[in-house]
């Protein structure tokens, strides 16, 4: 049963327009006495001489959709034009006959939006031009001197600001970002600026897509959809994990998407427990759980989505347990998914469910205080968009344009009462959960959903892959 897919090509200008609106929304933050330097992720080296496939940094991508590397975005808000300059490596045959050809000015213009695009080597004589404090022309037919004087007038009175979007949080103990010791080398060497950090911005516009990142999310998850309906079809006894693996990853790439979002997680039996399990050599035996979490990068938007089903089609009464406990936690949460709610909110909601459940069977003692913690090891809402975790303030109500996932899960892991610190309490519940520990020994359970928040309610983009213990013995039959 495959679900018929659509997916209707976008327009160069769809994306255009919306990147362009994009920046402008990101210049009015900044303010006219701004300018902002952003580049383009480095390639990184695989092996030897061979470099990995080549992925854009995340913000770069949402300012400017160009997936080339070499190329940096210079936004000025003070502007009167040029107001967004683009700069890109130089077409060079040799170069491109070994590696594929570069993008021209033109090309550029034409999908980012973005007018004026100059040279890579003009960026080095472009800013030691504007931070002295001069206006910068590449030649004759540029636009005037006096498109600058916003800015230069800011760098002479010492006001100018140099914007960074930095990749990471910066820790006070992790090395300095390239972006930010590349900004503050600048401002020790031109007295007029000073540097900002302007990634918070950045991020709280990410965390509301538009409406044409709504599109693209929704098409990256259905085919993320019909890739899980291919993994359970490949999932049997006597079959391996990674051909389960490959059914997945071979419909991103058959559906035209780039790839995987992030690397597949497929893993049965004991190695459901590892939440990032990594390998996929077992051999799936009659009788465990299979646990799926994968999805696409579809133009560079990643969906979410985990499924567990048992390898032989039908759930035991010990696995029914659990999966029902976790997909009540799921679905609880679900419902407070609305306008207003905290993302705590909604993961409070399935720490309350599955203490309870936990209590209930026998896992722990008391439905309180933290033991649930030895089972249910992880938080269960997370953004989605360009990266799988997305950027975005979680202290930010949800509103509609928010993505998130609701992934709720359980884990006996097989030294699950070992790994327990050896304090009064613990050994005390480690001799009252003996007996239910070993019923329900060596199995993981997750599910997660997809969703996107809109104004006429929450939609839950990933609805297509069966959820429930029914739904799921139904498709597997
Ligand atoms: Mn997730």
């Amino acid at each position: 049963m495959l679900l018929p897919l659509a997916i209707a090509l976008l327009s160069a200008s769809d994306l255009s327009q919306d990147l362009q609106a994009r920046r402008s929304r990101l210049m009015s933050e900044l303010g006219p006495q701004s300018l902002l330097i952003l580049r383009g992720a480095p390639e990184r080296i695989y092996s030897n001489d061979i470099e990995y496939e080549y992925r854009q940094n995340s913000d770069f991508y949402y300012l400017t959709g160009l997936e080339q590397p070499g190329c940096t975005l210079v936004l000025m808000p003070g502007n009167t034009a040029r107001r967004e300059i683009l700069f890109v490596p130089e077409k060079n045959s040799a170069f491109e006959h070994r590696n594929g050809r570069r993008i021209t000015a033109g090309e550029a213009t034409t999908l980012t939006g973005i007018a004026t695009v100059y040279l890579t080597g003009d960026f080095e004589p472009f800013l030691e031009t504007i931070l002295s404090g001069d206006a910068y022309r590449k030649d004759r037919r540029d636009a005037r001197p006096a498109d600058f004087d916003v800015f230069l007038k800011a760098v002479r009175a010492g006001e100018a600001k140099l914007a960074v979007v930095l990749d990471q949080p910066s820790r006070v103990t992790a090395p300095v970002n390239p972006a930010l010791e590349f900004a503050n080398a600048l401002r020790d060497r031109f007295p007029g600026v000073s540097v900002r950090n302007a990634t918070p911005l950045v991020h709280a516009l990410r965390q509301v897509k538009t409406p044409l990142e709504r599109k693209l999310l929704t098409e990256s998850v259905e085919i993320s959809v019909k890739a899980h309906l291919a993994g359970m079809r490949a999932a049997k006894p006597g079959a391996h994990e990674y051909t389960v693996k490959a059914a997945i990853e071979q419909v991103y790439r058959d559906s035209g998407a780039i790839g995987w979002g992030y690397p597949s997680i497929t893993g049965s039996g004991p190695n459901a427990t590892i939440l990032h399990y990594g390998g996929s050599n077992r051999r799936m035996d009659s009788g465990d759980l299979m646990l799926v979490d994968a999805a696409a990068n579809h133009r560079y938007y990643t969906g979410d989505i985990t499924r567990t089903y048992p390898v032989n089609g039908r759930f035991s009464e010990r696995q029914k347990d659990l999966y029902r406990l976790v997909l009540e936690a799921q679905t609880e949460a679900m419902k407070l998914a609305k306008p207003g709610a905290l993302p705590r909110d909604l993961h409070n909601k399935t720490v309350d469910v599955i203490k309870e459940g936990l209590l209930r069977l026998g896992l722990i003692t008391d439905a309180n205080g933290d033991q649930y913690r030895a089972w249910y090891t992880h938080g269960s809402v997370h953004y989605l968009g360009i990266d799988v975790h997305d950027v975005g303030d979680p202290a930010v109500p949800l509103a509609p344009g928010h993505a998130f996932v609701i992934e709720p899960g359980i884990y006996i892991r097989e030294d699950g009462l070992e790994a327990l610190p050896k304090t009064a309490e613990n050994l005390e519940m480690i001799t009252k959960v003996k007996a239910a520990f070993e019923k329900y020994r060596g199995l993981g359970v997750r599910v997660e959903d997809s969703f996107l928040l809109t104004e006429d309610g929450l939609q839950r983009l990933s609805a297509k892959v069966p959820r429930t213990v029914e739904e799921i013995e139904a498709f597997l039959k």
